[in-house]
């Protein structure tokens, strides 16, 4: 298959890219670099070394037989994204390339509206691109469980299907986000549900949860060259990959308020299974399919107890700190979560436990000494309703 990936720079669309060379696919990588751009604004570094994507793709294309092509782009620019669709012309789009981060999209005004700026429009200007170059291209986009929140009924997969006086229908499950961030995304599922309605667009939403890990095959083949970036830090790092860090340097796991909040997640392995899983079994043309990824759900609280054992066992004295919860989010909640799809199609997955938390703990362990405290502190995460 032709294969578009966008955001190939990123935690998980480097591992991706490298995937799907790997196993023969024609692969185009595309980024604009703007995570590495927010990096420098707030200082704040991946804990290993991370080479530049320029670096990376020519490092991996001398060294392994299956070429990655690539270009610096931005998806806001949409002549140059016209001008790539027209000429690569792929069967499948991955479509990483937003901003990421729940609390930057929080911090003040213009970072709210760079992060909806930046998701919707250039979300957008790839829907146009497609419907305009290659109307039969399935579009694979991430999109996230926190567009769903923390509603006090199941969550289905993307869908509801509503009795309401008498009738029935099938409408786009309502959402209830954390974040502009979570935001953003809820308002590319809506433009793409539309464009697949109105244009015969063909997409799967991929509502994943947090991942963590740093390690896959193709990363593993050289780490020191071809490794994606761990955060730990308050901006880009998921809670697993930062509790894990903080008992590495002896401190506390951060957890947020009472830790019942529930949350979904799994491995970044999975997260590549799941996306290649969705690529071989597209859906039909017209079709907006949405897959709830993640492999497993519980509490914060349950999260830290099972690294504390591990750390425990280890003889690291690990401890939880209960901090003020610099996020609104409820604390207490009900959270039934569907992931049926992703596993009827295949997808055998990776459990959290103690083999897992050693494979990350080994890697953090080898550059604790590049981590930085004030990052890590809680005490600086941004809050959601500073002035
Ligand atoms: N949390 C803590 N302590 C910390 C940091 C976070 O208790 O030190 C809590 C948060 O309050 C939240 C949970 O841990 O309840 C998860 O936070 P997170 O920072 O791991 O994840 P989040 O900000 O929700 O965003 C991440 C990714 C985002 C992705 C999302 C999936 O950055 O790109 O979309 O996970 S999901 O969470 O399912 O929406």
């Amino acid at each position: 298959m032709k294969i578009l990936i966008l955001g190939a720079d990123g935690y998980l669309g480097w591992p991706t890219t490298m995937h799907f060379a790997n196993i023969g696919h024609e692969v185009f990588a595309v980024d604009n670099l703007s995570k590495r751009k927010i990096e420098n604004e707030y200082g704040i570094e991946p804990i290993n070394e991370v080479k530049l994507f320029q670096e990376r793709v020519k490092i991996w294309n001398k060294n392994q037989k299956n070429q990655i092509n690539y270009q610096i782009a931005d998806l806001l620019n949409y002549k140059v994204l016209y001008q790539i669709l027209s000429e690569f012309k792929p069967d499948t789009i991955i479509h990483y390339a937003e901003q990421p981060s729940a609390p930057y999209s929080m911090a003040d005004r213009e970072k709210a509206v760079f992060t909806q700026y930046n998701n919707v429009i250039g979300n957008l200007n790839l829907l146009f691109a497609m419907k305009k170059y290659c109307p039969d291209s399935h579009l694979v986009k991430l999109g996230t469980m926190g567009e769903y929140g923390t509603p006090n009924i199941d969550i289905e997969e993307g869908w509801l299907s509503i009795n309401h006086n008498g009738r029935e229908d099938r409408v786009l499950y309502p959402k209830k986000p954390g974040s502009f961030y979570h935001l953003s995304k809820v308002h590319d599922s809506a433009n793409i549900e539309f464009t697949c309605r109105v244009w015969g667009l063909k997409c799967t939403d991929l509502n994943q949860g947090f991942v963590y890990g740093i390690s896959t095959k193709e990363i593993d083949f050289d780490f020191k060259n071809l490794s994606t970036s761990f955060h730990y830090d308050a901006i880009f790092g998921t809670i697993i990959n930062r509790f894990i860090s903080q008992i590495a340097v002896k401190q506390p796991m951060s957890v947020y308020g009472k830790g019942n909040q529930k949350r979904a997640f799994l491995n970044i392995q999975d997260t590549i299974k799941c996306v290649k899983i969705a690529t071989e079994n597209p859906p039909k043309k017209g079709e907006f399919r949405v897959f709830n990824q993640f492999t497993e759900f519980c509490t914060l609280n349950e999260m830290a107890e099972n690294i504390k054992k591990y750390g425990e066992n280890k003889n690291l004295n690990p401890q939880i700190a209960h901090v003020l919860n610099p996020r609104i989010e409820e604390e207490n909640h009900y959270y039934n979560p569907k992931n049926t799809s992703l596993i009827s199609l295949g997808l055998n997955p990776i459990k959290f436990n103690e083999e897992e938390i050693d494979k990350i703990f080994k890697v953090v362990q080898k550059y604790k000494d590049k981590i930085n405290l004030e990052t890590l502190n809680p005490v600086n995460s941004i809050k959601w309703n500073s002035n």
